[in-house]
């Protein structure tokens, strides 16, 4: 699919899709952060989580989206930064969110409970507190979140669309390019492979008296081809590779290699994501399972990804010094 692309992304980036107003901002915020960062000798990792949304009116009602919850992107940036990185979470609007994704299926009203102290009439309002037991481990979590926050290690970015995902990771690439090989691009969100236009694109709602839809939509250009070559050609970079033919996926993952000469490619089956994937770097294949044993202890796969890969990334980096 690469072919599609390759030719002058830049180019196509910018006259295919809409610039997001605070692109700029944006990228100054990521550039402080991985300064900083850098500077006090830190590896700083970009995440990216969630699905992309492609819409079908430029007014719109309408647009198509994929089933990317989320989760590994937000349970992964946990265990980067319990492994000392600094973390940029791009992710999807209203997609998991690490920490909070623990209490995510969980109606926060069902969590509280409302004390009056003695004496005080019933039309008081009375103090709220917390169920804890309706939060598992809450007091732990919200410990490790805050630390995160106040030591200032976290720095979520959010997008919608598929044009502010492109823009913002090609703003973060360029952020990141200061700090050389400290830099890992962890590429978890499943975005979307084929797009409308804004020329091709109808203004308004698409009417159904008009008949059935038919939509032509376009390949989106491959990012990881400048990003690797260009934006960030010093960083250590993994791409996911999703399939839900088991068959295909390992050719798939050691083409995608072949094409972007990127470091490694964590491939996954759709319906086995959660306790399996193949880590697979052009000399090595290593296949991570998560055992019912595991699962009953509460183990996370999103913890062996990020060791494999944290300890792949070191070797890279002494390489490079
Ligand atoms: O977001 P989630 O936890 O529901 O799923 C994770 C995933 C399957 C989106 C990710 O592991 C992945 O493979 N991302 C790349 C998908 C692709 O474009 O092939």
């Amino acid at each position: 699919m690469a072919e599609h692309g390759e030719a002058n992304i830049d180019g196509k980036l910018a006259a295919e899709f809409a610039v997001p107003s605070h692109a700029e901002e944006v990228k100054k915020q990521m550039s402080a952060f991985a300064e900083r960062h850098g500077a006090a000798g830190r590896r700083v990792v970009l995440i990216t989580s969630g699905g992309t949304k492609v819409p079908l009116e430029s007014r719109t009602v309408r647009f198509l989206d994929n089933f990317s919850s989320g989760r590994r992107g937000a349970s992964s940036a946990e265990y980067f930064l319990d492994s000392g990185y600094a973390v940029i979470f791009l992710h999807r609007h209203r997609s998991l969110y690490p920490y909070t994704r623990l209490y995510s299926g969980i109606n926060i009203l069902d969590t509280l409970q409302v004390q009056h102290e003695d004496g005080a009439s019933s039309s008081s309002c009375g103090q709220v507190v917390v169920n804890q037991q309706a939060l598992p481990n809450i007091a732990k979590v919200l410990k490790r979140y805050q630390e995160v926050k106040e030591e200032g290690f976290l720095l979520p970015i959010e997008f919608s669309t598929l044009s502010e995902y492109l823009h913002l990771l090609k703003a973060a690439a360029q952020a990141l390019s200061t700090i050389g090989s400290r830099a890992m691009f962890y590429l978890a969100a499943a975005v979307s492979d084929f797009y409308i236009p804004a020329s091709d694109m109808p203004e308004h709602k698409i009417q159904s008296s008009n008949g059935p839809l038919q939509i032509s939509m376009k390949m989106v250009p491959k990012i990881l081809s400048p990003l690797v070559k260009d934006w960030a050609p010093q960083a250590f970079v993994i791409s996911f590779k999703l399939e839900t033919d088991p068959s295909i996926l390992l050719d798939k993952a050691r083409r995608a290699l072949d094409t972007y000469r990127h470091q490694a490619v964590v491939a996954n089956v759709l319906d086995t994501r959660r306790g399996y994937v193949v880590v697979v770097t052009p000399d090595t294949q290593a296949e991570l399972i998560l055992t019912d044993e595991d699962v009953n202890k509460g183990a996370e796969i999103e913890d062996q990804i990020v060791s494999n890969l944290t300890a792949a990334h070191s070797q890279f980096i002494t390489k490079d010094a």
